[in-house]
């Protein structure tokens, strides 16, 4: 996509620099291309939400700049997308899970533990304000990852090859979690038998039977399909998903000043519409994939005793960052 402020035609770059700024010979003037990446198709909220930024980033933006997105996980999956934003490479906006970023930045998974959000409404209350910033600002200090606007609103559940509906069945299941420690300690204390896979893995690995299952969202499940190998779902809503809109801090501060006002800007509105249209959309996925009868969908008998055996989990993971006051104050809104 490409926003033209002159009549240069801008050349797509096919190296592997990122944030690739050229000076034309006709005007003078800095153009910039800037990359993105989404693990889906056009149909995904993430992939809408980046589509937002670009279009808000071209509207406001006085000088020529061009989009490149890169779709479908050509590029791998978030634990890909974050070593080439920290390095500046490749990339420079994503739309990531922070549990996939936990490498570089250990305390920003406090933000997607599970059951870390009572409801829609608190999710969207903590979304809205500035509480999470100690945690934007260790990323960026530690992953040279800028935070810029968050997406996210999906709730996650189990989905699984057979279906797993009370606390006896859940007990030993073989399931894949996102790479953060936070989250396999949190799934081992509700008894689940965890194990941190990459995300392009898991359809194979359940396929083959390495796992029984994993948690995700509606949109995702959708999708890619992970219904056909784990069409049951069961309604645990373990979270409500919290997915920073964020860009490479090495190509942010390569930009001119006003397009990084430009960008900050688009960042917030784009991932207020994702937020706004994965949470919409959420019910209404489940919903079609059910009447496609591509799943079955089971309650957990027993969801509110999980809480129980959650809080002392979370409670010890923000006492070894120091970020108990700062897991309060999420609490408290
Ligand atoms: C879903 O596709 C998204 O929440 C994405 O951001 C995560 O990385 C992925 O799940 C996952 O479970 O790794």
């Amino acid at each position: 996509m490409t926003f033209m402020k002159s009549t240069f035609t801008l050349t797509k770059a096919a190296t592997f620099a990122a944030a690739i700024t050229t000076v034309t010979a006709t005007t003078g003037a800095a153009e910039v291309t800037l990359r993105g990446a989404s693990l889906f198709d056009e149909n995904h909220a993430y992939t809408k939400t980046l589509r937002e930024f670009e279009r808000l980033v071209g509207e406001a933006y006085d000088g020529d700049i061009s989009f490149e997105m890169h779709l479908n996980g050509e590029l791998g999956d978030e634990s890909d997308f974050v070593t080439f934003l920290q390095q500046g490479v490749a990339i420079d906006y994503a739309i990531m899970a922070p549990s996939n970023m936990a490498v570089f930045a250990p305390a920003i998974p406090l933000m997607d533990m599970p059951f870390l959000f009572r409801d829609l409404d608190h999710w969207n209350t903590v979304l809205s304000s500035d509480v999470l910033k100690p945690l934007e600002d260790e990323l960026y200090a530690k992953a040279d990852i800028k935070v810029i606007g968050y997406a996210g609103g999906g709730t996650r559940n189990l989905a699984s090859a057979n279906a797993i509906s009370n606390m006896d069945e859940l007990t030993g299941h073989k399931m894949r979690v996102m790479g953060a420690p936070i989250q396999a300690s949190i799934f081992s204390a509700i008894n689940a038998a965890p194990s941190a896979i990459a995300y392009n893995e898991v359809y194979n690995a359940i396929q083959t039977g390495v796992i029984a299952g994993f948690e995700n969202e509606a949109a995702s499940i959708q999708n890619l399909k992970f219904y056909e190998v784990a069409p049951n779902i069961t309604l645990t809503k373990h979270a409500i998903t919290v997915r920073p809109v964020v860009m490479s801090g090495k190509t942010f501060r390569g930009l001119p000043e006003d397009l990084q006002a430009v960008i900050v800007e688009a960042g917030s509105t784009a991932g207020a519409f994702g937020r706004e249209l994965e949470s919409r959309e959420d019910g209404e996925k489940l919903q079609q994939m059910l009447d496609a009868k591509q799943i079955t969908v089971t309650e957990f008998e027993g969801r509110e005793n999980l809480l129980d055996l959650v809080v002392p989990v979370q409670n010890d993971f923000a006492a070894g960052l120091g970020a108990t006051e700062l897991l309060e104050a999420i609490r408290a809104k």
